[in-house]
């Protein structure tokens, strides 16, 4: 391996302090030697004393890092579930604009579609998604700005809907299209994981419009941002779909 020279000594503490950000703490624990220009070109197989520029490497090592969370984490991690008494009431409202701009939908005209790797494009709508097998749980939900909150969702586990769309089970990803423009996407393990649930409902109410109506999917092993609101679309997929704010720099894998 190449001697990375051409960084100065800034540069170089620059692009391991940002490649750490990259890192869960988890993962951060299993490097315990923390990491080193060298561990960077071996995990990205950028070749740092190239042209490389540090934005291409750091993207890399983002990328890296989902892989591993995905791999370590995805099947094997379950959300704690939490009992009716904690749950935090009023509820925080989030979203990338403001409340008065909640999207009011029509229930009765909405039609959920589902894309891509899916044997069944049948559109769902409302009376046939609430007829489904539901279920609930008490969860925490995490969001990156800095507060937690603990609410109760219910709905169709995520995994029922999508054997039953006959959806490629061994595609990549699924990603998720919202009514106010929101879009985010998840791997296949966590879209089949117990916990994920195609939510219908919010502390045994119907979904009320701020927090998501008519649907949203609840993934209580993701930080909030990978939880999207007013679901419209669901797409299969094995060509990597981003996120609103994945594609503005938060980390893809998003786990919580
Ligand atoms: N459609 C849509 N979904 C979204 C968002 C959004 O702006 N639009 N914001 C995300 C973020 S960052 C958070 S923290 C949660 C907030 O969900 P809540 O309003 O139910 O608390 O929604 C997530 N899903
Ligand atoms: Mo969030």
């Amino acid at each position: 391996m190449k001697k990375p020279t051409f960084l100065s000594h800034s540069d170089k503490t620059y692009l391991l302090k940002e490649a750490e950000k990259t890192l869960n703490p988890a993962r951060r624990r299993l490097l315990r030697q923390g990491l080193t220009l060298g561990g960077i070109m071996l995990l990205t197989g950028c070749d740092i004393s190239d042209n490389e520029d540090v934005e291409k490497v750091l993207s890399r090592m983002s990328r890296f890092n989902d892989r591993v969370q995905g791999f370590l984490l995805s099947d094997r991690h379950l959300a704690p579930e939490y009992s009716a008494a904690d749950i935090t009431r009023p509820f925080p409202f989030n979203a990338f604009y403001g409340p008065e701009d909640i999207p009011q939908i029509d229930g009765e005209h909405y039609a959920l579609e589902v894309r891509g790797l899916v044997r069944d494009t049948h559109r769902w709508t409302l009376p046939e998604l609430y007829r489904m097998q539901q279920v609930s749980q008490i969860t925490r939900h995490i969001c990156v700005e800095g507060w937690s909150a603990i609410g109760k969702w219910g709905g169709v586990p995520f995994g029922h809907f999508l054997t039953l769309i006959g959806a490629d089970l061994h595609a990549k990803y699924v990603s998720f299209h919202c009514a106010d423009g929101y879009y985010t996407s998840i791997d296949m393990a966590t879209a089949l994981h117990p916990q994920t649930l195609l939510a219908l409902t919010w502390d045994n109410q119907i979904l009320p419009a701020k927090y998501g109506f008519p649907m949203k999917i609840r993934i209580p092993t993701k930080l909030g941002y990978k939880n999207p609101k007013h679901v419209l679309s669901i797409e299969v997929t094995n060509r990597f779909p981003g996120g609103y704010w994945e594609d503005q720099g938060y980390n893809w894998f998003g786990g919580s």
